[in-house]
């Protein structure tokens, strides 16, 4: 039993231990050498945005509902998990049988660069940091499991590995710890290293902040007075660049010099066009505020944003391309492989969709798709938003899928109707009496013309609604309630311009967006 205990334990241990420092050597090696090469490119990146682009939807939805905004972190934290134990497993084979470890890195070298080589805009040198990367963490592995087989304290695991350690002057445990210890701290160098250089070659951002916006040639509507409800503690009319919700697959954010910005309008038109940034500066440009949404928005969700938008009118653009007869969707892609289904008439419409470069009186932020990014009023953003747009091909539903569309999301968007309610939050405490309640609804170009309330199951009474800016932009409303003690449901619907009102039908947000109506429990005292 003493026997079996040892065999399995000591070395098992110190074998996964050296599996782990060898994958942390491949990776962290090719993070380091890959600050030279196309960011998106290096290994925990490329496989992170390959997991994505494998993610089902439901799988989707869930870390979207669950982590919001801070998907990417639970992403890179599942990930960095898997790799732990699949390293552990390499160390052990690896100790065991040599080959078996030649191969555990080899299949490591072969998926990283597999998900580089597949990612969208990338060069096949992009492949050379994990080429790299795979040969020096199979140089550390048979490093440390050659010191593994000379310890002399283990009884002989197998006949093989007794014949390697035989006749070679035994290793120490501390040897064996000092050298693991150093490669874990060199990987870990190698990586930070890695990541500052990267940050410190890219001057996109620096650029971004010295770029001037022209004036536009329509300039937004004043907004009203107004627009904001008058109970306090509503999200802010116009949500500010820093507090705007951020959605995409990008895992890191695409780098574009606005010098070398290009959008090529190709397909079935008569004349295809190449837009350059200067061409934007110098065309008319007109600023509107638009309120976006993602699909992924749960009922009460935060994932909406208002801001003001500039840019140039697709319309003007899809006038110079003329698209032939039988075209009946745009389908605009993203400079790292991103894409959506936007139907044309809506782009030709008098709705304003247009290629944005502004954003609240700044150049787009980087995460917000600098230097150009679509925004088309009324759709969700995964069928119009494309941000760090490059391309926009005229096409047919019928011919072409968008990137959602091919993971079983809808081929089209409309925004639904959505009430909001912001105060007081679920589950809050509220002293009796009079209780102002709020929020915010919307109805993409149709508009909101009415929100109600209910608490309990009491009757629907109108709520008062802010002022209306325009039918593209959310609309706040207010509600005074007359709370008594005791646990109450605040219920809210909004009725569109159209005299719809909100669906009480549930649905998820899979495949077209989450419909029903919210409810906040509050506890009055
Ligand atoms: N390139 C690119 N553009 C994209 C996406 C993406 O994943 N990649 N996501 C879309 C989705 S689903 C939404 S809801 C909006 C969000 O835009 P925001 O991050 O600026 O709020 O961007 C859209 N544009
Ligand atoms: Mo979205």
């Amino acid at each position: 039993m003493k026997k079996l205990t040892n065999r399995f334990k000591g070395p098992t241990a110190l074998a996964a231990l050296a599996g782990v420092a060898a994958a942390a050597v491949v990776l962290s090696v090719a993070e380091l050498i890959g600050a030279f090469f196309t960011a998106r490119a290096t290994p925990l990146i490329a496989l992170g945005s390959t997991f994505i682009d494998f993610t089902p939807p439901w799988l989707k939805d869930f870390a979207i509902a669950t982590f919001g905004t801070n998907d990417k972190a639970a992403l890179f934290g599942g990930m960095g998990l898997t790799i732990l134990l699949l390293a552990c497993l390499l160390g052990v084979a690896a100790y065991r049988k040599w080959a078996l470890g030649v191969a555990g890195v080899l299949l490591m070298g072969t998926v990283i660069v597999a998900s580089v080589v597949t990612r969208a805009s990338v060069k096949p040198a992009d492949a050379i940091p994990s080429l790299i990367g795979t040969v020096a963490g199979l140089v550390v592995l048979r490093l440390l499991v050659t010191r593994l087989w000379r310890m002399s304290s283990w009884p002989a695991v197998a006949s093989d590995v007794a014949a390697k350690g035989a006749e070679r002057p035994a290793t120490t445990r501390r040897a064996f710890f000092a050298t693991t210890g150093i490669t874990a701290g060199a990987a870990a160098i190698a990586a930070t290293g890695g990541r500052l250089l990267s940050a410190a070659r890219s001057n996109v951002a620096r650029a971004r902040e010295s770029l001037q916006l022209p004036s536009p040639a329509k300039a937004a509507p004043a907004v009203p007075a107004g627009v904001q409800s008058a109970t306090p503690g509503v999200t802010p009319w116009v949500t500010p660049n820093n507090q705007f919700y951020r959605i995409d697959t990008a895992l890191s954010v695409p780098e574009i010099k606005a010098q070398d910005w290009e959008l090529r309008v190709h397909g079935l038109v008569e004349q295809e066009v190449t837009l350059t940034f200067q061409d934007l500066l110098d065309a008319e440009l007109v600023e509107s505020h638009v309120t976006l949404t993602c699909v992924s928005n749960p009922v009460g969700g935060n994932l909406a944003g208002n801001a003001k938008w500039l840019g140039l009118p697709i319309r003007e653009v899809l006038k110079m391309a003329r698209p032939k007869d039988g075209a009946d969707m745009v389908l605009s892609t993203s400079e790292d492989g991103f894409s959506a289904s936007t139907p044309l008439e809506v782009l030709q419409d008098d709705r304003d969709a247009m290629l944005a470069i502004g954003m609240n009186g700044e150049s787009l932020p980087l995460e917000h798709g600098y230097p150009v990014r679509m925004v088309v009023p009324g759709l969700y953003g995964f069928v119009s938003a494309t941000k760090w747009v490059v391309d926009l091909e005229v096409t047919r539903f019928a011919d072409s899928k968008a990137y959602w569309t091919d993971r079983g999301w809808s081929e089209r968007g409309p925004i639904k109707t959505m009430a909001r309610v912001e105060v007081p939050k679920s589950f809050a405490q509220v002293p009796a009496g009079k209780v102002a309640v709020g929020g915010t609804a919307w109805a993409q170009t149709r508009g909101i013309t009415k929100v109600e309330v209910q608490i309990d199951n009491g009757p629907w009474t109108e709520a008062v609604l802010s002022t209306e800016a325009s039918l593209v932009t959310w609309r706040q409303w207010s509600f005074e309630w007359d709370a008594t003690p005791g646990p109450h449901y605040i219920k809210a619907r909004a009725t569109d311009g159209t005299g719809e009102v909100q669906t009480d039908k549930r649905a998820d947000p899979v495949p077209d967006g989450a419909s029903g109506w919210q409810s906040v429990m509050v506890t009055v005292q």
